[in-house]
């Protein structure tokens, strides 16, 4: 059995990407491009009514999957690992990784798609600022989260998806939308966070994940733009 992951550089896939590498579980990649004759193609549109990355087909599943968190939660379960089952911690890493997909990272989408969301451009840098201090209380929630689990993961002592998820939040929002960012210095406050991102852009399979995209270095924490184009 072997996934397939859709993908663009640097853009939500990469997430999906982290994990089935810590996973080791074979699967191929097909690059979208994010036009319309790619993500907005009817082809595509078949896998995701919604024309968004990522997309990973599951061939025991009866159709496409989308939405990070989804596809996240889907693969924990099948694979029975990131976390491993405990049902005491099922509820602690649900509510985590809700709060990533619809609050966080929705957050983040308001950032990267603003035009969407005014009805006149002028209201936009406005409408960023009030954004970037909803993300900033974000990440303090998450920085005292990781401090109080005893200080590595977000759900403690085990590592899970919900830290691969968080670390690419903190890493776009250090790069986009181009010229209107947060800095690492902003990031730099939430010593817990910035413990967690280290550690993890230090691991073998977020370094193949990224490889594979274009993207080398410091990935999180002194984060630079792939080679090709995004968001
Ligand atoms: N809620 C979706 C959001 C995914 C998302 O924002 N994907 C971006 C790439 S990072 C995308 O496809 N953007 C194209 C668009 O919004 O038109 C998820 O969690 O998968």
């Amino acid at each position: 059995m072997s996934y397939t992951l859709y993908y663009s550089p640097d853009s939500a896939n990469i997430v999906i990407r982290m994990v089935l590498e810590a996973l080791a579980v074979p699967y191929q990649a097909i690059e979208v491009d994010r036009t319309v004759d790619g993500q907005r193609s009817p082809a595509f549109l078949t896998f995701n009514p919604q024309g968004l990355l990522p997309v990973l087909l599951d061939p025991s599943q009866s159709a496409p999957l989308f939405e990070t968190a989804a596809i996240l939660l889907h693969l924990a379960d099948q694979h029975a690992a990131l976390p491993e089952p405990d049902p005491q911690h099922r509820g602690t890493f649900l509510k985590w990784l809700f709060f990533l997909s619809n609050t966080l990272h929705a957050d983040l989408r308001v950032l990267f798609y603003s035009d969407r969301y005014v009805t006149d451009a002028q209201a936009i840098p406005a409408l960023r600022q009030a954004v970037h201090q909803r993300v900033l209380a974000h990440l303090a929630l998450l920085d005292a989260q990781i401090a109080k689990s005893a200080g590595t993961w977000l759900l403690g002592e085990k590592r899970s998806v919900c830290d691969y998820y968080v670390a690419a939040c903190v890493r776009w929002v250090q790069l986009y939308p181009r010229g209107d960012t947060l800095s690492p210095s902003d990031i730099e406050k939430f010593p817990a966070l910035l413990g967690l991102l280290r550690t993890l852009e230090a691991q073998a399979e977020v370094q193949k994940a990224y490889a594979a995209e274009g993207i080398e270095g410091k990935v999180f924490t002194k984060p630079d733009y792939p080679t090709q184009a995004v968001v």
